[in-house]
């Protein structure tokens, strides 16, 4: 069964479609227009409790948190397209390593500006 990510065409949606590329996993993509709130109706909300994007659904299996989801594919398609992970526990330590520091030290300040950017475009501001 073909993938589904749930998200727009922007933002961290990216960053898991990259994921399933490099692991040539089959994918469709369900727009989620988040201009329009698309991402706080109900139904959306069944699949994403907090009302963010990406979500991703496995057949059956849903999974939300775009680091959660970038180890899920990697360590299910261990063996098929580019390796993600390394190949020892030591490659190992240093991507985690580097997914915690791309979560806590460069994705906030970088979202707080992105916030700030499209504040002022959405209030014509420029
Ligand atoms: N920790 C989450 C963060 C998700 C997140 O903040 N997504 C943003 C886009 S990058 C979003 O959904 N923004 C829409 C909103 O805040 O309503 C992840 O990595 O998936």
């Amino acid at each position: 069964m073909v993938v589904k990510v749930y998200g727009p065409d922007y933002a961290t949606t990216k960053v898991v479609l990259v994921c399933l590329i490099e692991k040539e996993v089959e994918f469709e993509t369900v727009h989620v227009d988040g201009f329009k709130g698309e991402q706080k109706q109900p139904e959306y909300l069944k699949l994403q409790p907090f009302g963010l994007f990406p979500v991703v659904q496995d057949g059956d299996y849903v999974l939300y948190e775009s680091r959660a989801i970038l180890r899920y594919f990697a360590e299910k398609y261990k063996n098929q397209g580019t390796n993600l992970l390394g190949k020892t526990i030591e490659d190992r330590g240093l991507v985690e390593q580097w997914l915690d520091v791309e979560a806590h030290n460069y994705t906030p300040p970088i979202y707080n500006l992105v916030k700030i950017y499209f504040a002022s475009v959405l209030d014509g501001v420029p």
